[in-house]
């Protein structure tokens, strides 16, 4: 190789890193930019565990200092936590009964121990005042010049309020915002059904520019995230993007993907659902690929564990056995409610595979991890 083509290659390798850091926020913080490019790091090393409402409650406790299933189980936290803000403009406490001060807290914790939050958002309706799951048409009632804007931005400027008191000390805390999730199902009034898919999209762009420039949020990363069931095999891809606000307004191409790890709707034997689970990664992957973006399986699980060996059989071995060595940056699974948890507590018959789980080289726990808010110095210590 001369010298040149050295140089070349050299200024190819820049450019790249230079269109993979583009966020939708320009102006983010040094920790939310340097959070994005470990991400993409991250991704190629091995994938992140995450888990909803971690340490908020879990198999028979509620709200217990330093309490998480996931940690009484494996010994470590998961490296991503999920919460959710919905009725954050109305009560103290989240539409599951989490304490908004106390969720400011664990997310204050999170970060300082090294982990990441992610946020999603079950808002009620702005129009009827019921919950995400009062399916009416009210998306373009709350678009600017609609109905019911005002009652919209009530709700959305609570959010932001709630999103700038992420902070520790003067620092404000990288957030993984993840709103209107599960578009392309029918289930929330923001869904397909009740919404045109050009509203969908002026809303995602609203909430965007409204965060980021009304409110000057400047620590958020937005990850968008279909739902697998309502995506054909047969036209994965455009099932995906439906509804897809563009590459300048989303900066991970999250998947809530419960359908093909053994949910009992969907009928097809294991190996088939492995198949298509896979199918389903390498969809984001190849996406986040060509878009410059991060992929994470923003939503999975199994409720209840029925399966003791869910964690290998169903995620890790499929992904392993994969022809493609596939960057998903993150899988993160629910919450543990008594009746339906979704990690095992440690005397559940689940638990052994969940360690294995834990330990192999390329799942990565809060323990694994390491600089996430720096550049050029995160650490992966599998
Ligand atoms: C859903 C269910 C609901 C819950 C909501 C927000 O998937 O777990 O019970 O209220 O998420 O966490």
């Amino acid at each position: 190789m001369n010298r040149l083509t050295i140089h070349f290659l050299l200024l190819i390798c820049f450019l790249n890193v230079q269109a993979q850091s583009k966020l939708v926020d320009p102006k983010a913080t040094r920790k939310t930019k340097a959070l994005y490019a470990n991400l993409f790091r991250v991704a190629e090393e091995g994938i992140m565990f995450g888990h909803e409402d971690d340490q908020a409650y879990g198999y028979g406790w509620w709200a217990e200092k330093g309490r998480s299933d996931v940690m009484e189980t494996t010994g470590t936290y998961p490296a991503v936590h999920g919460w959710d803000i919905g009725r954050v403009s109305t009560q103290l406490f989240n539409l599951d009964t989490v304490d908004f001060k106390k969720m400011h807290r664990w997310i204050k914790a999170t970060y300082k121990r090294g982990g990441i939050n992610t946020i999603s958002w079950h808002l009620d309706n702005p129009k009827t005042g019921g919950d995400s799951w009062e399916r009416v048409e009210t998306v373009k009632h709350i678009l600017p010049g609609g109905s019911h804007h005002k009652e919209y931005l009530e709700k959305l400027d609570a959010a932001a309020r709630f999103l700038k008191r992420c902070r520790a000390g003067l620092t404000r805390i990288p957030i993984v915002f993840r709103p209107f999730h599960e578009h392309n199902g029918s289930w929330f009034w923001w869904g397909k059904g009740h919404t045109s898919e050009e509203d969908y999209i002026a809303l995602w762009r609203f909430t965007v520019g409204y965060l980021r420039d009304q409110k000057g949020l400047r620590n958020l990363l937005y990850a968008y995230s279909p739902d697998r069931s309502r995506m054909p095999m047969d036209s994965l891809r455009q099932g995906y993007l439906w509804g897809y606000p563009g590459d300048e307004y989303v900066d991970i191409l999250g998947l809530d993907n419960y359908w093909d790890v053994g949910r009992a709707s969907n009928e097809k034997p294991l190996e088939e659902q492995n198949g298509d689970f896979i199918e389903s990664l390498k969809l984001i992957h190849e996406l986040a690929e060509e878009k410059g973006k991060v992929a994470a399986l923003t939503e999975t699980g199994l409720a209840g564990l029925p399966m003791n060996e869910w964690f290998t059989r169903m995620i890790l071995n499929p992904v392993k056995e994969c022809d493609v060595d596939l960057n998903i940056a993150w899988v993160l699974v629910w919450r543990n409610r008594f009746e339906g948890f979704y990690t095992p507590h440690k005397d559940h018959a689940a638990a052994d595979d969940f360690i294995k789980f834990e330990k192999d080289p390329m799942t990565l726990f809060e323990s694994d991890i390491q600089n996430l808010y720096k550049f050029n110095k995160a650490l992966i210590r599998k």
